[in-house]
């Protein structure tokens, strides 16, 4: 049925004289109806991605694509003088995850649906998701993000379960969106909530009491643990989100045949990160309950879990001290006492142990107790199993594989970036919508001038795009002609934001001295810092404060420019990739797991400038030497200098005068006028005294490679083939590829 039809049935006028918003609501309910109809797998073996987080982003246009009508509805609502861009504007963005890997979460549910899997996402239904980001006198303010209107993706289920915690209980209530895949099938998100959540203790802020657990449950994803009450609600919210899944898993198998002694042969539950831990030893006490003793009930459990580790930071890894768990959920702690105590009696290493020092380590117990455990990129699962995981790679050599992350190309590429799209398809046909890898037919067209000019010109437009977006939205002020250089991504020091603003400060002088670059220089960013993560705001700070010094100097803004994006999400992510000239990805090597958006930038059209680090090695080793830009000391030197202990930033400080100059420029007058004293000194003392994440050793490479980069974006035809390779090769990139190996190698759904 056409759109105006059923808006004709629905509301009694036309399209053209519907608002956006009553379009926006139209689509909603049509699309959920149209899912509704399409038919999910009903094998008998089912996958739950149980997940902390899924950044699924709007919902709306890739949904029109996925079931096919996103063209022919963006032409009718054209002919009745409507934009499609304008009515997704009225959709709130759930921002239900923190980044990489929520979004990776996201990815993957859309590539379950869109193979046709049995399986689904198992999550919590937070209210207000992560902070909305303000700007203040350059410094990042958290607020409130709320999401759930009235009408909106979720679905109310009958489902619902009581959820014990030391002292009371709670009753949840499962909300499902359903996840269209590409012209296939559907599957679903199940997100859990309580029932009595109580949105009225939220006020203008981010605070909250943290303890009225009964109504704060699932206000707030991973609300702020820099206090004692943060964390122990973080375990309160772990412990509800993983009983309801548990107990679905359990009653869905029952329902399908299973006589739980089987269960491994109905399902596979895949433990996202460390956040859903715990449904190991829930399971176990849940079969217990049904009557199946402990032996048989840790066998059956221990061939149903699989875990994905996501980062080597020490500092990530959940541990969570035994009075926590005591006190929130006293009925697990026996359980993991005992799986504790089994794994004391057969292995003599006690660095594997899941209880150590009052704390209970909850990738020890995963790795023990599941029967896989794969990280996210080659690198990364080497450095697992040669370092970081190594007592554990050589008691379990056969659980440990990797699985080299994606991303789906309907939303990174479809959806966002319909022009390029569209040139794809006319060079080398529809083929690779459902096979990426045929993207590598376009390397026909490396020596086309025509189609290479015309992929400079998609790429304009993008970048014309996302100026006038940033005009009308932020007001900010960009030329398009000049050379996009993006790092967005979460900030941390390990991804070092600060190595990209010594380069900044560095150019900055270079330009006051009169060396100008021959085409002028857009750096953008995009970053949230946690509310508690003192140095990531500082960070922030910084660029802030350079970004009002530089661009209001005349001498320098025709040259270079810096914008750091207010409140970067999804919604602004698909708008900066397609735009993209460059792509940061300059994290310390061995310390970004993988990475995902070095992967959108690339089937983007962007060029890598990174670290062979994460995923980056192996778009390095897709694309080869002539097609990225790499710098910076190998994972190797970085991990034998940690061992050493022997790292000393000051003394790169002293020696090099470019450096102790961009330095020093944080804690300038220039700077401390528009910033704060406090907090720049904070980041230069940090750096000078500290550098955790050795930023001063890749200085000198990072701002000779970025030149080189540079002056090779002047090259206009050479530049316009690199993007060319970029896009044929990033086929592999693919989260359909990356789940047909989970499925493959882990899952084995039938
Ligand atoms: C979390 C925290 C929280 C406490 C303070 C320090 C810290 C540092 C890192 C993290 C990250 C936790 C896990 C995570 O989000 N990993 C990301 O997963 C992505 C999907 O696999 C991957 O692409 C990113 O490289 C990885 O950082």
């Amino acid at each position: 049925m056409s759109l105006a039809k059923v808006v004709e049935k629905e509301l009694g006028k036309s399209i053209a004289q519907c608002s956006n918003e009553e379009i926006y609501f139209t689509l909603l309910n049509m699309v959920k109806e149209m899912a509704a109809e399409k038919v999910s797998n009903q094998g008998k073996k089912k996958l739950y991605y149980i997940s902390a987080e899924f950044l699924i982003g709007k919902l709306l246009s890739n949904n029109l694509i996925n079931l096919g009508i996103y063209d022919d509805i963006k032409k009718e609502l054209a002919d009745a003088g409507k934009s499609l861009a304008e009515i997704e504007e009225v959709e709130l963005e759930p921002s239900l995850g923190n980044g990489g890997l929520g979004r990776l979460a996201a990815c993957f549910v859309d590539s379950i649906a869109t193979l046709g899997l049995n399986g689904d996402g198992v999550g919590l239904n937070y209210h207000y998701g992560l902070f909305k980001q303000v700007f203040e006198n350059n410094l990042q303010k958290e607020t409130p993000n709320p999401w759930i209107t009235e009408k909106s993706w979720l679905t109310r289920s009958e489902i619902s379960y009581p959820v014990n915690f030391g002292g009371f209980t709670v009753t949840s209530r499962l909300y499902d969106i359903d996840v269209v895949g590409y012209n296939n099938r559907t599957t679903k998100l199940r997100l859990f909530d309580i029932e009595s959540v109580d949105e009225s203790i939220v006020g203008d802020t981010i605070d909250f009491n943290k303890e009225e657990i009964e109504k704060n449950l699932t206000l707030f994803l991973y609300p702020d643990d820099s206090d004692e009450k943060g964390r122990l609600l973080r375990v309160y919210q772990q412990y509800f989100m993983v009983s309801n899944a548990a107990r679905l898993v359990l009653d869905e198998a029952v329902e399908r045949g299973s006589n739980l002694h089987d269960l491994a042969d109905y399902a596979a539950i895949q433990i996202n990160d460390t956040h859903p831990s715990m449904v190991i030893p829930e399971l176990i006490r849940l079969l217990q309950e049904k009557g199946i003793l402990m032996d048989e009930a840790v066998e059956i459990v221990s061939k149903v879990c699989a875990y994905t580790n996501h980062t080597i930071l020490a500092e990530a890894l959940e541990k969570w001290p035994i009075y926590f768990l005591d006190k929130a959920v006293p009925q697990l702690m026996p359980i993991i006492r005992e799986l504790d105590n089994r794994v004391r009696a057969k292995v003599s290493d006690e660095s594997t142990y899941i209880i150590k020092d009052g704390l209970v380590h909850m990738a020890h117990m995963d790795i023990h107790y599941g029967y896989s455990v794969n990280g996210v990129a080659y690198l990364h699962t080497e450095i697992l199993k040669n370092t970081e995981l190594n007592n554990f790679y050589k008691l379990y050599p056969e659980r440990f594989n990797n699985k080299t992350n994606g991303i789906t190309f309907r939303r990174w590429l479809m959806s966002c970036n319909p022009e390029l799209a569209a040139m794809i398809t006319e060079l080398i046909g529809e083929g690779w919508k459902k096979d990426a890898n045929e993207l590598e037919k376009l390397a026909n067209y490396i020596n086309d001038d025509a189609v290479l000019d015309r992929l400079v010109s998609v790429k304009a437009g993008k970048k014309a795009d996302l100026a006038a977006y940033l005009k009308n939205t932020q007001g900010m002020d960009i030329q398009p002609e000049s050379i996009f250089d993006i790092q967005v991504k979460r900030l941390h020091e390990y991804k070092r934001q600060q190595l990209n603003v010594l380069y900044i400060i560095h150019k900055y002088f270079e330009i006051k001295a009169g060396k100008k670059p021959a085409t002028p220089i857009t750096l953008f960013f995009g970053a949230k810092a946690a509310p508690a993560y003192t140095i990531a705001k500082d960070i922030i700070h910084t660029i802030l404060c350079l970004q009002q010094v530089i661009n209001n100097d005349p001498e320098v803004s025709p040259y270079l420019k810096v914008f750091m994006v207010e409140n970067y999400n999804v919604t602004l992510a698909e708008k900066l990739i397609p735009a993209c000239d460059i792509s940061e990805q300059i994290s310390l090597a061995s310390k970004e797991a993988s990475g995902t958006g070095n992967m959108k930038f690339m089937l983007n059209g962007a060029v890598t400038l990174g670290t062979m680090d994460g995923a980056n090695v192996e778009i390095a080793e897709l694309v080869g030497e002539d097609n990225i830009f790499t710098f910076g000391e190998s994972s190797e030197t970085v991990i034998a200098r940690y061992e050493r202990g022997d790292y000393c930033s000051k003394d790169y400080y002293d020696k090099d005068a470019d450096l102790k100059k961009a330095v020093d420029f944080i804690v300038s007058d220039e700077l401390m006028a528009v910033g704060c004293k406090e907090n720049l000194e904070r980041l230069y003392n940090e750096l000078l005294n500290k550098d955790w994440f050795m930023t001063f050793p890749d200085f000198q490479d990072y701002v000779a490679t970025k030149e080189k980069a540079y002056a090779a974006y002047d090259e206009r035809k050479a530049w316009a083939k690199k993007m060319l390779v970029n896009i044929s090769k990033a086929g592999f990139f693919s989260s359909d590829r990356t789940i047909e190996q989970y499925n493959e190698e882990i899952w084995k759904l039938n």
